[in-house]
Protein backbone atom coordinates (compact mmCIF):
# COMPACT_ATOMS: atom_id res chain seq x y z
CA UNK A 1 0.00 0.00 0.00
CA UNK A 2 0.71 3.89 -0.16
CA UNK A 3 2.24 5.49 2.54
CA UNK A 4 2.87 9.10 3.81
CA UNK A 5 6.08 10.41 2.15
CA UNK A 6 8.71 12.05 4.46
CA UNK A 7 7.47 15.76 4.03
CA UNK A 8 3.58 14.50 4.73
CA UNK A 9 4.77 12.42 7.37
CA UNK A 10 6.26 15.46 8.73
CA UNK A 11 3.16 18.08 8.17
CA UNK A 12 0.85 15.44 9.60
CA UNK A 13 3.03 15.23 12.97
CA UNK A 14 3.48 19.16 13.09
CA UNK A 15 0.48 20.88 11.46
CA UNK A 16 -1.95 17.92 11.74
CA UNK A 17 -3.22 17.76 8.47
CA UNK A 18 -2.15 16.95 5.01
CA UNK A 19 -3.61 17.37 1.44
CA UNK A 20 -3.42 15.19 -1.48
CA UNK A 21 -3.89 16.79 -4.63
CA UNK A 22 -5.71 15.28 -7.62
CA UNK A 23 -7.67 12.91 -5.46
CA UNK A 24 -10.52 12.88 -7.37
CA UNK A 25 -10.26 12.96 -11.36
CA UNK A 26 -11.93 15.68 -13.09
CA UNK A 27 -15.02 13.47 -14.11
CA UNK A 28 -15.53 12.27 -11.01
CA UNK A 29 -15.82 15.49 -8.90
CA UNK A 30 -18.16 16.22 -12.17
CA UNK A 31 -20.13 13.09 -11.36
CA UNK A 32 -20.14 13.37 -7.75
CA UNK A 33 -21.32 17.49 -8.17
CA UNK A 34 -24.20 16.01 -10.10
CA UNK A 35 -25.05 12.70 -7.55
CA UNK A 36 -25.26 15.79 -4.97
CA UNK A 37 -27.73 17.85 -6.92
CA UNK A 38 -29.89 14.57 -6.95
CA UNK A 39 -29.89 13.30 -2.80
CA UNK A 40 -30.62 17.27 -2.54
CA UNK A 41 -34.16 16.04 -3.84
CA UNK A 42 -34.23 12.28 -2.33
CA UNK A 43 -35.02 11.72 1.48
CA UNK A 44 -31.57 11.96 3.77
CA UNK A 45 -30.81 12.66 7.38
CA UNK A 46 -30.37 16.61 7.80
CA UNK A 47 -29.84 18.65 11.13
CA UNK A 48 -32.89 18.49 13.13
CA UNK A 49 -33.43 21.81 15.76
CA UNK A 50 -35.21 21.75 18.46
CA UNK A 51 -36.21 22.68 22.12
CA UNK A 52 -36.04 19.19 23.05
CA UNK A 53 -33.91 17.86 20.94
CA UNK A 54 -29.43 17.05 21.55
CA UNK A 55 -27.49 19.47 19.72
CA UNK A 56 -25.91 17.83 16.69
CA UNK A 57 -28.70 15.75 15.84
CA UNK A 58 -29.83 14.64 12.48
CA UNK A 59 -33.38 13.35 11.62
CA UNK A 60 -35.00 12.09 8.35
CA UNK A 61 -36.24 14.89 5.75
CA UNK A 62 -38.32 14.19 2.77
CA UNK A 63 -35.53 16.24 0.77
CA UNK A 64 -32.82 19.18 1.72
CA UNK A 65 -34.92 22.62 2.47
CA UNK A 66 -32.90 24.95 0.33
CA UNK A 67 -33.51 23.33 -3.52
CA UNK A 68 -31.45 25.80 -5.06
CA UNK A 69 -28.06 23.87 -5.82
CA UNK A 70 -26.24 26.54 -4.42
CA UNK A 71 -27.73 26.30 -1.03
CA UNK A 72 -27.23 24.92 1.98
CA UNK A 73 -27.04 20.94 2.56
CA UNK A 74 -25.55 19.29 5.05
CA UNK A 75 -26.59 15.25 4.41
CA UNK A 76 -25.61 12.72 6.52
CA UNK A 77 -25.26 8.58 5.65
CA UNK A 78 -24.31 8.98 1.74
CA UNK A 79 -23.57 5.07 1.41
CA UNK A 80 -27.11 3.94 0.43
CA UNK A 81 -27.31 6.54 -2.18
CA UNK A 82 -25.62 3.87 -4.18
CA UNK A 83 -22.09 2.33 -4.96
CA UNK A 84 -19.76 4.70 -5.81
CA UNK A 85 -20.37 5.93 -2.26
CA UNK A 86 -19.47 2.69 -0.88
CA UNK A 87 -16.19 2.82 -2.91
CA UNK A 88 -15.15 6.11 -1.54
CA UNK A 89 -14.92 4.34 2.13
CA UNK A 90 -11.56 2.99 0.60
CA UNK A 91 -10.94 4.49 -2.33
CA UNK A 92 -6.78 3.28 -2.38
CA UNK A 93 -5.29 6.77 -2.85
CA UNK A 94 -6.73 7.79 0.17
CA UNK A 95 -7.29 4.83 1.77
CA UNK A 96 -3.90 3.56 1.97
CA UNK A 97 -2.29 6.92 3.52
CA UNK A 98 -5.08 6.71 6.16
CA UNK A 99 -4.05 3.36 7.05
CA UNK A 100 -0.42 4.11 7.12
CA UNK A 101 -1.35 7.04 9.49
CA UNK A 102 -4.44 4.66 11.62
CA UNK A 103 -2.89 1.36 11.64
CA UNK A 104 -5.16 -1.47 10.00
CA UNK A 105 -7.90 -2.18 13.44
CA UNK A 106 -10.24 0.92 12.16
CA UNK A 107 -13.59 1.28 10.78
CA UNK A 108 -15.51 3.67 8.68
CA UNK A 109 -17.21 5.86 11.07
CA UNK A 110 -19.63 8.13 9.07
CA UNK A 111 -20.10 9.76 5.38
CA UNK A 112 -21.51 13.07 4.54
CA UNK A 113 -21.79 15.57 2.21
CA UNK A 114 -21.84 19.59 2.55
CA UNK A 115 -22.96 22.58 0.35
CA UNK A 116 -22.07 25.77 1.69
CA UNK A 117 -24.16 28.52 0.89
CA UNK A 118 -22.79 31.91 -0.78
CA UNK A 119 -23.72 35.48 0.04
CA UNK A 120 -24.81 34.14 3.22
CA UNK A 121 -24.15 35.83 6.72
CA UNK A 122 -22.60 32.62 8.05
CA UNK A 123 -19.69 33.63 9.74
CA UNK A 124 -17.89 30.46 9.67
CA UNK A 125 -17.24 28.69 12.91
CA UNK A 126 -14.05 26.18 14.43
CA UNK A 127 -14.48 23.08 16.38
CA UNK A 128 -13.33 19.74 16.76
CA UNK A 129 -15.13 16.67 15.65
CA UNK A 130 -16.10 13.97 18.75
CA UNK A 131 -18.44 15.75 20.38
CA UNK A 132 -17.47 16.55 24.50
CA UNK A 133 -15.93 13.55 25.08
CA UNK A 134 -12.87 13.74 22.12
CA UNK A 135 -12.41 17.22 23.26
CA UNK A 136 -11.13 16.07 26.59
CA UNK A 137 -8.66 13.81 25.12
CA UNK A 138 -5.35 14.54 23.40
CA UNK A 139 -2.60 12.26 21.76
CA UNK A 140 0.86 12.79 21.66
CA UNK A 141 2.86 13.94 18.11
CA UNK A 142 3.68 10.20 18.13
CA UNK A 143 0.84 8.50 18.66
CA UNK A 144 -1.90 6.90 15.82
CA UNK A 145 -5.50 8.91 15.63
CA UNK A 146 -8.56 8.21 17.58
CA UNK A 147 -9.82 8.81 14.83
CA UNK A 148 -10.33 11.00 11.52
CA UNK A 149 -11.27 12.80 8.34
CA UNK A 150 -11.02 13.09 4.49
CA UNK A 151 -13.17 15.87 3.19
CA UNK A 152 -12.66 15.58 -0.64
CA UNK A 153 -13.19 19.21 -2.24
CA UNK A 154 -15.83 18.87 -4.84
CA UNK A 155 -15.50 22.92 -5.50
CA UNK A 156 -12.08 25.04 -6.06
CA UNK A 157 -11.45 26.93 -2.66
CA UNK A 158 -7.68 28.13 -4.25
CA UNK A 159 -9.24 31.67 -2.97
CA UNK A 160 -10.07 32.81 0.88
CA UNK A 161 -13.47 33.42 2.29
CA UNK A 162 -14.67 30.95 -0.34
CA UNK A 163 -15.53 28.28 2.03
CA UNK A 164 -12.43 27.20 2.75
CA UNK A 165 -11.47 24.34 5.63
CA UNK A 166 -10.17 26.34 8.06
CA UNK A 167 -7.23 24.90 10.53
CA UNK A 168 -5.09 26.20 13.05
CA UNK A 169 -2.05 24.13 12.21
CA UNK A 170 -0.69 22.41 15.11
CA UNK A 171 -3.78 22.50 17.37
CA UNK A 172 -4.46 18.60 17.06
CA UNK A 173 -2.08 18.63 20.57
CA UNK A 174 -3.96 21.29 22.04
CA UNK A 175 -6.45 21.43 24.04
CA UNK A 176 -9.50 23.85 22.13
CA UNK A 177 -11.05 26.70 24.76
CA UNK A 178 -14.21 25.62 23.47
CA UNK A 179 -16.14 26.90 26.36
CA UNK A 180 -13.82 29.94 27.41
CA UNK A 181 -14.41 33.47 26.88
CA UNK A 182 -12.75 33.67 23.61
CA UNK A 183 -13.24 30.64 21.66
CA UNK A 184 -11.44 30.26 18.11
CA UNK A 185 -13.33 31.22 15.10
CA UNK A 186 -11.69 31.18 11.05
CA UNK A 187 -10.43 34.64 11.95
CA UNK A 188 -8.46 34.29 15.10
CA UNK A 189 -4.36 34.89 15.71
CA UNK A 190 -3.17 31.17 14.12
CA UNK A 191 -6.14 30.07 11.88
CA UNK A 192 -5.08 29.40 8.28
CA UNK A 193 -7.40 29.21 5.07
CA UNK A 194 -6.45 25.87 2.91
CA UNK A 195 -6.85 26.33 -0.38
CA UNK A 196 -7.13 23.35 -2.60
CA UNK A 197 -8.70 22.15 -6.36
CA UNK A 198 -11.97 20.70 -6.51
CA UNK A 199 -10.40 16.84 -6.24
CA UNK A 200 -8.27 17.21 -3.47
CA UNK A 201 -8.58 15.89 -0.39
CA UNK A 202 -7.93 17.37 2.74
CA UNK A 203 -6.70 14.49 5.73
CA UNK A 204 -6.89 15.72 9.33
CA UNK A 205 -7.33 14.08 12.56
CA UNK A 206 -10.86 14.87 14.72
CA UNK A 207 -8.39 16.76 17.45
CA UNK A 208 -7.49 19.44 15.12
CA UNK A 209 -9.38 22.23 15.34
CA UNK A 210 -11.54 23.33 12.32
CA UNK A 211 -14.12 24.41 10.53
CA UNK A 212 -15.38 26.69 7.17
CA UNK A 213 -14.50 30.32 6.60
CA UNK A 214 -17.08 32.65 5.08
CA UNK A 215 -18.13 31.94 1.32
CA UNK A 216 -17.63 34.97 -0.52
CA UNK A 217 -17.44 33.18 -4.30
CA UNK A 218 -20.85 33.54 -5.12
CA UNK A 219 -21.68 29.66 -5.76
CA UNK A 220 -22.06 26.98 -2.79
CA UNK A 221 -18.69 25.25 -1.69
CA UNK A 222 -19.17 21.59 -1.54
CA UNK A 223 -17.52 18.47 -0.18
CA UNK A 224 -17.44 15.12 0.93
CA UNK A 225 -16.45 13.72 4.10
CA UNK A 226 -15.43 9.99 4.97
CA UNK A 227 -14.74 9.41 8.60
CA UNK A 228 -12.19 6.85 10.17
CA UNK A 229 -11.71 4.97 13.72
CA UNK A 230 -10.02 3.23 15.62
CA UNK A 231 -11.85 -0.48 15.89
CA UNK A 232 -13.17 0.08 19.87
CA UNK A 233 -14.48 2.73 19.16
CA UNK A 234 -18.21 2.70 17.49
CA UNK A 235 -19.87 4.46 13.96
CA UNK A 236 -22.12 7.37 14.27
CA UNK A 237 -23.87 7.93 11.30
CA UNK A 238 -25.72 4.77 9.75
CA UNK A 239 -26.60 1.64 10.35
CA UNK A 240 -25.80 -1.16 7.49
CA UNK A 241 -29.09 -2.12 5.43
CA UNK A 242 -28.75 -5.54 3.61
CA UNK A 243 -28.77 -3.53 0.17
CA UNK A 244 -25.71 -1.64 1.26
CA UNK A 245 -23.84 -5.03 2.84
CA UNK A 246 -24.85 -6.82 -0.73
CA UNK A 247 -22.82 -4.30 -2.83
CA UNK A 248 -19.85 -3.89 -0.47
CA UNK A 249 -16.70 -5.80 -1.05
CA UNK A 250 -15.22 -8.09 1.93
CA UNK A 251 -12.98 -4.88 3.08
CA UNK A 252 -15.85 -2.38 2.73
CA UNK A 253 -17.50 -4.86 4.92
CA UNK A 254 -15.23 -5.09 7.52
CA UNK A 255 -14.57 -1.40 7.40
CA UNK A 256 -18.46 -1.17 8.02
CA UNK A 257 -18.39 -3.41 11.50
CA UNK A 258 -18.72 -7.06 9.96
CA UNK A 259 -15.85 -8.69 11.73
CA UNK A 260 -17.01 -11.94 9.96
CA UNK A 261 -18.55 -13.36 12.65
CA UNK A 262 -21.54 -13.13 14.81
CA UNK A 263 -20.70 -10.03 17.83
CA UNK A 264 -19.79 -11.84 21.03
CA UNK A 265 -18.53 -10.21 24.00
CA UNK A 266 -14.46 -9.11 23.03
CA UNK A 267 -15.76 -8.45 19.54
CA UNK A 268 -14.05 -4.83 18.57
CA UNK A 269 -11.67 -5.25 21.15
CA UNK A 270 -8.83 -7.67 19.60
CA UNK A 271 -9.34 -7.30 16.20
CA UNK A 272 -10.54 -10.74 13.92
CA UNK A 273 -7.51 -12.90 12.89
CA UNK A 274 -7.48 -11.68 9.23
CA UNK A 275 -7.72 -8.02 9.67
CA UNK A 276 -4.46 -7.19 8.23
CA UNK A 277 -4.76 -9.51 5.45
CA UNK A 278 -8.64 -8.01 4.96
CA UNK A 279 -7.36 -3.80 5.07
CA UNK A 280 -4.30 -4.08 3.26
CA UNK A 281 -5.64 -6.57 0.72
CA UNK A 282 -2.58 -8.38 1.26
O1 LIG B 1 -17.71 22.54 5.93
C1 LIG B 1 -16.53 22.51 6.24
O2 LIG B 1 -15.64 23.12 5.65
C2 LIG B 1 -16.03 21.76 7.42
C3 LIG B 1 -16.96 20.79 7.95
C4 LIG B 1 -16.53 20.47 9.31
O3 LIG B 1 -16.40 21.33 10.10
C5 LIG B 1 -16.18 19.17 9.66
O4 LIG B 1 -15.77 18.42 8.80
O5 LIG B 1 -16.25 18.82 10.86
Amino acid sequence: MQTLDGEQRRQWNTDGYIVVENALSRDEVTFFNEELDRIRKEPGFEPIKGENLPMGHYGQLPHTEDLDPDGFMDRRDLLPYGKHFIELIDRPNVFDLVVDIMGPYILHSMSQAIVRAPNSTFPGYTHTDGGEALRRIRVTESSVPIAMKALYLLTDTENENTGNLTVFPGSHLRAIPYDGPNPPNPYSPGAAQIRGKAGDCILFPHALWHGPSRNESGHGRRTLLYNYCQLFVRQYDYEVTPEVNAQCTHRQRRLLGDLGYDFMPGSYFYGPKDQLEVITGG
